[in-house]
C-alpha cells in the first residue's frame, strides 16, 4: 500500500497536486480541508464548530479531524493507498495517523514538501479567494495568520517524519506540470 503525505503551507498546491497523483498512482484522496468544507456546507455541528475557527485562519481541534480520517479509512478498506492532504497538520495529528494504519499494517511511505515562497502562497490565495468565494482566501491578514499557524504548529511535523527517513522537500515554484512531474519523480522511488 502507498501511503502519502502530501504537506506544505497553505497556498503550497496540495490540492492541485493531489489530482496529478491520483491519476498516476490511483490512490483515494483524503483532504480535511474539503471533508470541512463539506461538514459546513451540509450545516452540521461539527460544520459550524469547523467554520468559525477557519474563518479566523485557526486549526480545528485535532479530535474532530482524526475522527474524520478515521471514518473515512474504516470505509475505504480495499485501498491501494491513500493521499492525505493537509492532515496531519499537527505532531499530535501524525501519531493518531500512525496508529490508524498500524491497525491495517499499512504505514506512511512518504511525506512530499512543497516549498513556495511566502509572497507567491500570498498571491495564489488571494487569487483563488477572487473566484472560490473561500471566506479564508478573501483577506490578506487571515492568510497571512494561516502561515503563521502553520510556521507554528505544522513545520515541526518535518522533526517528526525526517528520522524515520520519510520526509522529502518538492520544489512548488513554477508551472503546475512541472511540479507534478518531480512528484511524480520521488513517489515512483518509495
Ligand atoms: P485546506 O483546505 O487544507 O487549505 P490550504 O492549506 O489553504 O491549502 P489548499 O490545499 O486549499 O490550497 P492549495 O495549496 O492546493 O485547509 C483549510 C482550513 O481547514 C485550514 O486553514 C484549517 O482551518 C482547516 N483544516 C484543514 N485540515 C486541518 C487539519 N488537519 N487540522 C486542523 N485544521 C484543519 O492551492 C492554492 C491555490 O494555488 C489554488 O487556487 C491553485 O489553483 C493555486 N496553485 C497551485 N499550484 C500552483 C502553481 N504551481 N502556480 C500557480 N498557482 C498554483
Amino acid at each position: 500500500m502507498l501511503n502519502l503525505v502530501l504537506f506544505g503551507p497553505p497556498g503550497a498546491g496540495k490540492g492541485t497536486q493531489a489530482e496529478y497523483l491520483i491519476e498516476s498512482f490511483g490512490l483515494i484522496h483524503l483532504s480535511t480541508g474539503d471533508l470541512l468544507r463539506s461538514e459546513i456546507a451540509a450545516q452540521t455541528e461539527l460544520g459550524n464548530e469547523a467554520k468559525r475557527l477557519m474563518d479566523k485562519g485557526e486549526l480545528v481541534p485535532d479530535e474532530m479531524v482524526i475522527g474524520m480520517i478515521k471514518g473515512k479509512l474504516d470505509a475505504n478498506k480495499d485501498a491501494k493507498g491513500f493521499i492525505f492532504d493537509g492532515f496531519p497538520r499537527t505532531v499530535d495529528q501524525a501519531k493518531a495517523l500512525d496508529v490508524l494504519l498500524n491497525e491495517n499494517g499499512t504505514p506512511v511511505s512518504g511525506m512530499l514538501c512543497l516549498q513556495v515562497e511566502k509572497q507567491e502562497l500570498i498571491n495564489r490565495l488571494l487569487s483563488r479567494g477572487k473566484i472560490s468565494g473561500r471566506s479564508d482566501d478573501q483577506n490578506q491578514s487571515i492568510i497571512e495568520n494561516r502561515i503563521a499557524v502553520y510556521s507554528e504548529k505544522t513545520l515541526p511535523l518535518i522533526n517528526y517524519y525526517e528520522p524515520q527517513g520519510k520526509h522529502f522537500d518538492v520544489d512548488g515554484m513554477g508551472p503546475i506540470e512541472d511540479i507534478a512531474g518531480r512528484l511524480k519523480k520521488v513517489v515512483e522511488k518509495l
